[in-house]
Protein backbone atom coordinates (compact mmCIF):
# COMPACT_ATOMS: atom_id res chain seq x y z
CA UNK A 1 0.00 0.00 0.00
CA UNK A 2 1.73 3.34 -0.92
CA UNK A 3 2.25 5.71 2.14
CA UNK A 4 0.64 8.87 2.34
CA UNK A 5 2.75 12.18 1.29
CA UNK A 6 4.41 13.75 3.82
CA UNK A 7 4.17 17.44 5.03
CA UNK A 8 7.99 18.11 3.57
CA UNK A 9 6.85 16.24 0.46
CA UNK A 10 3.69 17.80 0.06
CA UNK A 11 5.30 21.52 0.60
CA UNK A 12 7.58 21.12 -2.23
CA UNK A 13 5.25 19.40 -4.26
CA UNK A 14 3.06 22.23 -3.90
CA UNK A 15 5.45 25.31 -4.36
CA UNK A 16 4.13 26.46 -7.27
CA UNK A 17 0.75 27.79 -5.19
CA UNK A 18 3.05 29.96 -2.71
CA UNK A 19 2.41 33.22 -4.65
CA UNK A 20 5.78 34.45 -3.80
CA UNK A 21 8.03 31.92 -2.14
CA UNK A 22 11.67 31.26 -3.68
CA UNK A 23 11.86 28.28 -1.40
CA UNK A 24 11.33 30.59 1.97
CA UNK A 25 8.38 29.72 2.53
CA UNK A 26 8.65 26.20 2.06
CA UNK A 27 11.63 26.00 4.52
CA UNK A 28 9.56 28.55 6.91
CA UNK A 29 6.56 25.91 7.32
CA UNK A 30 8.95 23.18 8.01
CA UNK A 31 10.15 25.36 10.51
CA UNK A 32 7.15 25.52 12.19
CA UNK A 33 6.24 21.74 11.05
CA UNK A 34 9.24 21.35 13.91
CA UNK A 35 8.31 23.57 16.41
CA UNK A 36 5.02 21.86 16.36
CA UNK A 37 7.06 18.63 17.10
CA UNK A 38 9.04 20.19 19.88
CA UNK A 39 6.09 21.63 21.37
CA UNK A 40 3.45 18.67 20.72
CA UNK A 41 6.58 16.61 22.91
CA UNK A 42 6.44 19.00 25.88
CA UNK A 43 2.51 18.71 26.40
CA UNK A 44 2.80 15.17 26.16
CA UNK A 45 5.13 15.44 29.19
CA UNK A 46 3.18 17.95 30.99
CA UNK A 47 0.35 15.29 31.42
CA UNK A 48 2.60 13.08 33.20
CA UNK A 49 4.04 15.91 35.38
CA UNK A 50 1.45 15.38 37.65
CA UNK A 51 1.35 11.78 37.64
CA UNK A 52 5.30 11.23 37.39
CA UNK A 53 6.23 14.20 38.85
CA UNK A 54 8.16 12.45 41.59
CA UNK A 55 10.91 11.27 38.76
CA UNK A 56 13.30 13.53 38.18
CA UNK A 57 11.06 16.15 40.07
CA UNK A 58 13.53 19.50 39.22
CA UNK A 59 13.67 18.86 35.53
CA UNK A 60 9.52 17.62 35.13
CA UNK A 61 7.84 19.52 37.57
CA UNK A 62 10.58 22.48 36.99
CA UNK A 63 10.98 22.55 33.34
CA UNK A 64 6.98 21.38 32.37
CA UNK A 65 5.52 23.21 35.32
CA UNK A 66 6.92 26.18 33.92
CA UNK A 67 4.18 28.26 32.24
CA UNK A 68 3.53 25.62 29.00
CA UNK A 69 2.42 28.98 26.97
CA UNK A 70 6.16 31.03 27.58
CA UNK A 71 7.73 27.09 26.61
CA UNK A 72 5.94 26.77 23.89
CA UNK A 73 6.66 30.67 22.96
CA UNK A 74 10.21 30.15 23.19
CA UNK A 75 10.13 26.96 20.85
CA UNK A 76 8.84 29.26 18.32
CA UNK A 77 11.07 32.20 18.81
CA UNK A 78 14.11 30.16 18.70
CA UNK A 79 13.03 27.64 15.81
CA UNK A 80 12.47 30.67 13.35
CA UNK A 81 15.31 32.78 14.65
CA UNK A 82 17.72 30.10 14.06
CA UNK A 83 16.40 29.26 10.46
CA UNK A 84 16.88 32.21 9.78
CA UNK A 85 12.94 32.43 7.30
CA UNK A 86 11.27 35.56 9.10
CA UNK A 87 12.44 38.77 9.86
CA UNK A 88 10.34 39.61 13.29
CA UNK A 89 7.82 37.57 15.02
CA UNK A 90 5.09 38.81 17.25
CA UNK A 91 3.11 36.56 19.98
CA UNK A 92 0.05 36.34 22.50
CA UNK A 93 2.56 35.81 25.32
CA UNK A 94 5.20 38.58 24.06
CA UNK A 95 4.18 42.68 24.98
CA UNK A 96 6.08 43.87 21.72
CA UNK A 97 7.30 41.87 18.44
CA UNK A 98 10.76 40.76 18.09
CA UNK A 99 13.11 42.17 15.11
CA UNK A 100 15.37 39.12 14.25
CA UNK A 101 18.11 42.30 13.34
CA UNK A 102 20.46 38.73 12.42
CA UNK A 103 21.64 39.64 9.05
CA UNK A 104 20.31 35.97 7.99
CA UNK A 105 17.22 37.32 9.04
CA UNK A 106 16.87 40.95 8.29
CA UNK A 107 16.82 39.33 4.44
CA UNK A 108 13.61 37.28 4.64
CA UNK A 109 10.66 38.88 3.12
CA UNK A 110 8.09 36.99 6.11
CA UNK A 111 6.59 38.00 9.46
CA UNK A 112 4.90 35.49 11.92
CA UNK A 113 2.20 35.89 14.02
CA UNK A 114 1.63 33.23 16.74
CA UNK A 115 -0.76 32.01 19.62
CA UNK A 116 1.79 29.31 20.95
CA UNK A 117 -0.42 27.91 23.22
CA UNK A 118 -4.09 28.62 22.68
CA UNK A 119 -6.40 26.91 25.59
CA UNK A 120 -3.59 26.33 27.67
CA UNK A 121 -5.57 26.04 30.69
CA UNK A 122 -6.99 23.31 29.09
CA UNK A 123 -4.17 20.44 29.54
CA UNK A 124 -3.78 20.19 32.87
CA UNK A 125 -7.14 18.59 32.32
CA UNK A 126 -5.53 17.01 29.18
CA UNK A 127 -8.40 18.47 27.12
CA UNK A 128 -7.42 19.56 23.47
CA UNK A 129 -5.07 22.89 22.56
CA UNK A 130 -3.28 24.38 19.81
CA UNK A 131 -0.90 26.52 18.32
CA UNK A 132 -1.96 29.37 15.70
CA UNK A 133 -0.02 30.89 13.19
CA UNK A 134 -0.45 33.39 10.71
CA UNK A 135 2.41 34.35 7.68
CA UNK A 136 2.57 38.24 5.92
CA UNK A 137 5.19 39.91 3.49
CA UNK A 138 6.86 42.46 5.22
CA UNK A 139 5.71 45.62 4.61
CA UNK A 140 9.11 47.62 5.51
CA UNK A 141 12.18 47.37 3.37
CA UNK A 142 13.86 44.12 3.06
CA UNK A 143 17.69 44.23 4.83
CA UNK A 144 16.20 46.74 7.28
CA UNK A 145 14.66 45.78 11.22
CA UNK A 146 11.01 45.28 10.71
CA UNK A 147 8.32 47.81 11.96
CA UNK A 148 4.72 47.52 13.59
CA UNK A 149 3.32 47.88 10.41
CA UNK A 150 4.88 44.96 8.65
CA UNK A 151 2.36 43.29 12.10
CA UNK A 152 -0.73 45.66 11.62
CA UNK A 153 -1.87 44.26 8.35
CA UNK A 154 -5.58 43.55 7.52
CA UNK A 155 -6.15 39.46 7.04
CA UNK A 156 -6.33 39.57 3.75
CA UNK A 157 -2.97 40.17 3.47
CA UNK A 158 -1.99 36.25 4.98
CA UNK A 159 0.24 34.28 2.76
CA UNK A 160 -0.27 31.75 4.50
CA UNK A 161 -2.07 30.79 7.97
CA UNK A 162 -2.58 27.23 9.74
CA UNK A 163 -2.69 25.60 13.38
CA UNK A 164 -1.44 22.91 15.06
CA UNK A 165 -4.06 20.63 17.01
CA UNK A 166 -2.67 18.90 19.81
CA UNK A 167 -5.00 16.11 20.66
CA UNK A 168 -6.08 12.56 20.66
CA UNK A 169 -3.57 13.11 17.62
CA UNK A 170 -1.88 16.12 16.32
CA UNK A 171 -2.38 17.52 13.21
CA UNK A 172 -1.38 20.58 11.28
CA UNK A 173 -3.82 22.56 8.99
CA UNK A 174 -2.72 25.20 7.16
CA UNK A 175 -3.38 26.99 3.83
CA UNK A 176 -1.53 29.22 1.74
CA UNK A 177 -4.79 30.78 0.18
CA UNK A 178 -5.48 27.65 -2.00
CA UNK A 179 -7.57 25.40 -0.17
CA UNK A 180 -6.74 23.72 3.64
CA UNK A 181 -4.93 20.55 4.24
CA UNK A 182 -4.15 18.75 7.47
CA UNK A 183 -1.39 16.28 7.93
CA UNK A 184 -1.60 14.29 11.33
CA UNK A 185 2.04 13.28 13.51
CA UNK A 186 3.45 9.80 12.86
CA UNK A 187 5.24 10.11 16.44
CA UNK A 188 6.46 6.54 15.41
CA UNK A 189 8.05 7.89 12.13
CA UNK A 190 8.50 11.57 13.63
CA UNK A 191 6.48 12.85 10.58
CA UNK A 192 3.07 14.74 9.06
CA UNK A 193 1.28 12.73 6.62
CA UNK A 194 -1.52 14.09 4.52
CA UNK A 195 -4.57 12.83 6.20
CA UNK A 196 -7.47 15.41 5.84
CA UNK A 197 -6.67 16.35 1.68
CA UNK A 198 -8.55 19.84 0.53
CA UNK A 199 -10.57 19.91 4.01
CA UNK A 200 -14.04 21.72 2.90
CA UNK A 201 -17.28 22.66 5.68
CA UNK A 202 -19.79 19.94 4.40
CA UNK A 203 -23.47 20.89 3.37
CA UNK A 204 -24.67 20.04 6.60
CA UNK A 205 -24.31 21.90 10.06
CA UNK A 206 -25.19 20.47 12.75
CA UNK A 207 -23.06 21.84 16.06
CA UNK A 208 -22.94 25.84 17.60
CA UNK A 209 -20.00 26.23 19.77
CA UNK A 210 -20.38 29.04 22.32
CA UNK A 211 -19.63 29.63 26.04
CA UNK A 212 -23.32 30.16 27.28
CA UNK A 213 -22.52 31.09 30.80
CA UNK A 214 -22.31 34.37 28.99
CA UNK A 215 -26.01 33.91 27.49
CA UNK A 216 -26.95 37.08 30.05
CA UNK A 217 -24.04 39.53 28.79
CA UNK A 218 -25.29 38.81 24.82
CA UNK A 219 -26.65 41.04 22.27
CA UNK A 220 -29.83 40.55 21.76
CA UNK A 221 -29.68 38.68 18.35
CA UNK A 222 -26.92 36.21 19.82
CA UNK A 223 -29.36 35.50 22.49
CA UNK A 224 -32.00 34.79 19.11
CA UNK A 225 -29.60 33.01 17.36
CA UNK A 226 -29.14 30.78 20.20
CA UNK A 227 -32.39 30.24 20.80
CA UNK A 228 -33.31 29.48 17.41
CA UNK A 229 -30.58 26.36 17.37
CA UNK A 230 -32.09 24.72 20.07
CA UNK A 231 -35.18 24.80 18.53
CA UNK A 232 -36.85 22.19 16.41
CA UNK A 233 -37.92 24.24 13.06
CA UNK A 234 -34.36 25.46 12.20
CA UNK A 235 -32.40 24.52 8.87
CA UNK A 236 -32.92 20.83 9.47
CA UNK A 237 -35.70 20.73 11.85
CA UNK A 238 -33.71 19.14 14.22
CA UNK A 239 -31.68 21.38 17.31
CA UNK A 240 -28.31 22.38 17.13
CA UNK A 241 -25.61 20.21 18.68
CA UNK A 242 -23.73 22.02 21.78
CA UNK A 243 -20.18 21.69 21.51
CA UNK A 244 -17.77 23.99 23.19
CA UNK A 245 -14.45 22.84 25.25
CA UNK A 246 -13.21 26.41 25.90
CA UNK A 247 -9.94 25.84 23.10
CA UNK A 248 -10.40 27.89 20.18
CA UNK A 249 -8.25 25.37 17.42
CA UNK A 250 -10.56 22.04 18.79
CA UNK A 251 -14.09 23.80 18.43
CA UNK A 252 -12.44 25.01 14.73
CA UNK A 253 -11.32 22.12 13.75
CA UNK A 254 -14.17 19.63 14.46
CA UNK A 255 -17.00 22.34 13.27
CA UNK A 256 -14.83 22.60 10.01
CA UNK A 257 -14.79 18.70 10.04
CA UNK A 258 -18.08 18.14 11.03
CA UNK A 259 -20.18 21.32 10.11
CA UNK A 260 -21.01 23.73 12.29
CA UNK A 261 -20.45 27.13 13.62
CA UNK A 262 -17.92 28.99 16.64
CA UNK A 263 -19.08 32.40 18.52
CA UNK A 264 -16.95 34.50 20.58
CA UNK A 265 -19.19 37.64 20.52
CA UNK A 266 -19.11 40.91 21.75
CA UNK A 267 -20.87 41.23 24.95
CA UNK A 268 -21.11 43.53 27.86
CA UNK A 269 -18.54 41.40 29.78
CA UNK A 270 -16.24 41.54 26.21
CA UNK A 271 -17.18 44.83 24.39
CA UNK A 272 -14.68 43.73 21.73
CA UNK A 273 -14.80 40.35 22.73
CA UNK A 274 -12.38 38.13 23.73
CA UNK A 275 -10.30 36.59 21.21
CA UNK A 276 -7.38 38.39 19.22
CA UNK A 277 -7.69 39.74 15.81
CA UNK A 278 -3.79 39.16 14.60
CA UNK A 279 -3.19 35.36 16.08
CA UNK A 280 -6.50 34.13 16.39
CA UNK A 281 -9.38 35.52 14.30
CA UNK A 282 -7.29 36.20 11.39
CA UNK A 283 -5.96 33.28 11.11
CA UNK A 284 -8.89 30.99 12.02
CA UNK A 285 -10.84 33.36 9.15
CA UNK A 286 -7.99 32.19 6.62
CA UNK A 287 -8.53 28.59 6.66
CA UNK A 288 -12.78 28.81 7.77
CA UNK A 289 -13.23 31.08 4.19
CA UNK A 290 -10.62 28.63 2.40
CA UNK A 291 -12.57 25.82 3.54
CA UNK A 292 -15.85 27.06 2.06
CA UNK A 293 -17.00 28.68 5.38
CA UNK A 294 -17.33 32.38 6.63
CA UNK A 295 -16.05 34.79 9.20
CA UNK A 296 -17.48 37.80 10.70
CA UNK A 297 -17.30 39.85 13.85
CA UNK A 298 -20.67 39.98 13.63
CA UNK A 299 -20.95 43.06 11.37
CA UNK A 300 -17.95 42.96 9.33
CA UNK A 301 -15.57 40.27 7.28
CA UNK A 302 -12.60 39.38 9.48
CA UNK A 303 -10.12 39.60 7.09
CA UNK A 304 -11.16 43.01 6.16
CA UNK A 305 -10.59 44.53 9.25
CA UNK A 306 -7.76 47.13 9.83
CA UNK A 307 -5.86 46.36 12.90
CA UNK A 308 -4.76 49.11 15.23
CA UNK A 309 -2.57 47.24 17.66
CA UNK A 310 -1.05 44.29 17.74
CA UNK A 311 -3.17 42.87 20.86
CA UNK A 312 -6.37 44.26 19.95
CA UNK A 313 -9.27 42.10 20.60
CA UNK A 314 -12.07 40.97 17.55
CA UNK A 315 -15.85 39.30 17.92
CA UNK A 316 -15.61 35.83 16.48
CA UNK A 317 -18.51 34.15 14.61
CA UNK A 318 -17.15 31.98 12.56
CA UNK A 319 -17.85 28.41 10.26
CA UNK A 320 -20.84 26.99 8.00
CA UNK A 321 -21.85 29.70 5.84
CA UNK A 322 -25.65 29.44 6.15
CA UNK A 323 -24.88 29.48 10.03
CA UNK A 324 -23.00 32.88 9.99
CA UNK A 325 -25.67 34.25 7.75
CA UNK A 326 -28.29 33.27 10.00
CA UNK A 327 -26.44 34.99 13.08
CA UNK A 328 -25.67 37.83 11.18
CA UNK A 329 -30.02 38.23 10.22
CA UNK A 330 -30.42 38.13 13.44
CA UNK A 331 -28.22 40.83 14.36
CA UNK A 332 -29.65 43.25 11.88
CA UNK A 333 -32.88 42.05 13.27
CA UNK A 334 -32.09 42.73 16.51
CA UNK A 335 -29.70 45.52 16.49
CA UNK A 336 -29.98 46.62 19.67
CA UNK A 337 -26.91 45.89 22.01
CA UNK A 338 -26.89 43.84 25.00
P1 LIG B 1 -14.03 31.30 27.66
C1 LIG B 1 -8.82 30.11 25.29
O1 LIG B 1 -8.51 30.93 26.41
C2 LIG B 1 -9.54 30.98 24.28
O2 LIG B 1 -8.69 32.01 23.85
C3 LIG B 1 -10.04 30.15 23.12
O3 LIG B 1 -9.18 29.11 22.81
C4 LIG B 1 -11.39 29.66 23.61
O4 LIG B 1 -12.31 29.42 22.54
C5 LIG B 1 -11.87 30.82 24.49
O5 LIG B 1 -10.70 31.54 24.89
C6 LIG B 1 -12.56 30.32 25.74
O6 LIG B 1 -12.97 31.46 26.47
O7 LIG B 1 -14.29 32.73 28.11
O8 LIG B 1 -15.27 30.65 27.08
O9 LIG B 1 -13.36 30.44 28.70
Amino acid sequence: MERPITLGEYIVENQKDFAYAKGELTALLSSIKLAGKVVNEKINKAGLANIIGKLDKENVQGEIQAKLDIIANDVFVDTLRNRGEICGLASEEMESFISFDETINLDSKYVVLIDPLDGSSNIDVNVTVGTIFSIYRRISPVGSPVTLEDFLQPGINQIAAGYLIYGSSTILVYTVGNGVNGFTFNPGVGSFFLSHPNIKFPDTAEIYSVNEGNYEHFPKGIKKFIKWAQLTDNLQNTPLTARYTGSLVADIHRNMLLGGIYLYPQGSLSPNGKLRLLYEANPIAFITEQAGGKAVDGKNRILEILPKELHQRSPLICGSKKLVDRVENFIDKFPEGC
